[in-house]
């Protein structure tokens, strides 16, 4: 499969230029300010969709005063210095690979509380104590992305917790490159879509107003991103490529009955199906960062953490697949990273005090040095994210 796709390649490709940092690392959300108590804005609601609009009339940005039971920051009272509370940090999938990597990165530094929101409790269980994870680093909280109902009780649970939500990482992911046939999520959304893009997308909207509410220095929303959904690198140009075309297929509910599978109403491909969903990702994280950092002082971000070849992403490719990608990448393409690496690009992503910048898509160069990157045309495409935004709200029930 990966030999003949190499001989379907365009000959022109303009890959990003890697090494360049084009990054600003000003950015006055840092402490975090935000809109007015007595304003609490419904997050969920569409018609509140842009508020930045609606603060610019009020004017209403002020300091955050949320009272929360124990502040981000507080002054000892012995010696006058300030201390940062444990920052929580919400990783879905974090049961293996990157979202597991990311999750050992943050808990060894002994700064952050790792909520790992994984469908299999059991071996997200046996993962964290064989990643070393110290008990009272992580604690594991069930969430199904491919269940809208999953997600709500998630989020219930969440919010009764009575946690504060720092940091929310939308990590998990499934790829079905080999399937025939398309398989659906518990509402019938075509599995891949309806797992990277649609839970992701409700979880996002009902946690964002918790989001808010932190008063931890730098408070970031966090959608993982890749190359393969960007049309403007060589990865991106392997087929089937990601395009999502006038969005039919997702108007019509990518059900299999009265519409397509597949975004733009083509006819189902799993490897297509996983590519789309990863430019639903980028562009929704952008569409958050138009309408909300604003207000919020979240910041947004989406990253590329690099080629983890060795991860069960790969589970249902065939074996020779399995076997030949990781040295394809390694020693052909050099995009190869380990799950290691890539949890502390992503932990860098979450907690560096560098990568507040909003609105930013991550990638790492060879000396593995951040800088921000380029995204395609389609992945970068202000209208479709805004489509992307309102037809997601009607699939999800929230418009
Ligand atoms: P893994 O398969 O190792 O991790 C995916 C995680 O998602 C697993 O923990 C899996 O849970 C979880 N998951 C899948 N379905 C659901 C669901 N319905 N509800 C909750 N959790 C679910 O793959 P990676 O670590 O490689 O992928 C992580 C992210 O990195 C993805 O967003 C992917 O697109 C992205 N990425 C990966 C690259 C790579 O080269 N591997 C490159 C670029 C981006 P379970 O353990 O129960 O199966
Ligand atoms: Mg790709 C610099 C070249 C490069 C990089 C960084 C990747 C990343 N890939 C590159 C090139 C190529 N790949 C080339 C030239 C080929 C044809 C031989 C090729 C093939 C290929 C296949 C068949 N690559 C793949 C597949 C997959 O099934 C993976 C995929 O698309 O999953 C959606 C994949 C990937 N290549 C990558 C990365 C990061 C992937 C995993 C995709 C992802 O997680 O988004």
């Amino acid at each position: 499969m990966a030999l003949q796709a190499a001989a379907l390649l365009p000959s022109t490709f303009s890959a990003p230029k890697e090494g360049k940092t084009g990054a600003s690392f000003k950015d006055s959300s840092l402490f975090g300010v935000s809109v007015s108590d007595h304003i609490r804005p419904d997050f969920t609601s569409s018609a509140l969709r842009c508020k930045r609009e609606f603060n610019h009339r009020t004017g209403a940005v002020r300091a955050q005063t949320t009272a929360t039971a124990t502040p981000a920051i507080s002054r000892s009272s012995m010696d006058g210095k300030k201390t940062l509370r444990k920052g929580s940090v919400v990783i879905t999938g974090a049961s293996s690979g990157l979202g597991l990597a990311t999750a050992k990165a943050l808990a060894e530094t002994g700064k952050w509380h790792v909520i790992m929101a994984c469908r299999d409790f059991l071996k997200a269980e046996r993962a964290a104590k064989s990643a070393g994870m110290s008990k009272e680093n992580y604690t594991i909280m069930h969430l199904d992305l491919a269940s809208l109902d999953s997600v709500r009780q998630f989020v219930d649970s969440y919010k009764r917790s009575g946690r504060p939500l720092d940091v929310l990482v939308c990590n998990a992911a499934v790829y079905q490159p080999t399937a025939k046939e398309p398989s659906f999520t518990a509402e019938g959304f075509e599995l891949s879509v309806g797992t990277n893009h649609l839970g992701h997308f409700l979880l996002s909207r009902l946690l964002l107003d918790d989001l808010k509410q932190s008063d931890y220095p730098s408070k970031r929303l966090i959608i993982v991103g890749s190359i393969t959904g960007n049309t403007n690198t060589l990865a991106g140009n392997v087929p089937p490529k990601a395009n999502l075309g006038d969005l039919r297929g997702l108007a019509g509910g990518l059900n299999g009955l009265n519409s397509s599978t597949m975004i733009d109403g083509g006819d189902f491909d799993g490897a297509k199906a996983y590519k789309d969903s990863k430019v639903c990702n980028m562009l929704t994280m952008q569409e958050f960062h138009r309408c909300f950092h604003e207000e919020t002082g979240i910041t947004f971000a989406s990253l590329y953490p690099g080629c983890i070849a060795t991860t069960g992403l790969f589970r249902e490719h065939i074996p020779l697949f399995r076997l030949l990608f990781p040295p394809f990448q390694k020693y052909i393409t050099k995009g190869f990273v380990s799950e290691d690496e890539a949890g502390k690009r992503l932990a860098q992503v979450v907690s560096d005090p560098s990568l507040t910048k909003s609105g930013v898509y991550w990638s790492w160069n060879k000396a593995s040095a951040s800088f921000e990157n380029q995204l395609s045309q389609e992945a970068s495409d202000q209208e479709k994210a805004r489509k992307i935004w309102e037809l997601s709200e009607k699939l999800v029930g929230l418009a």
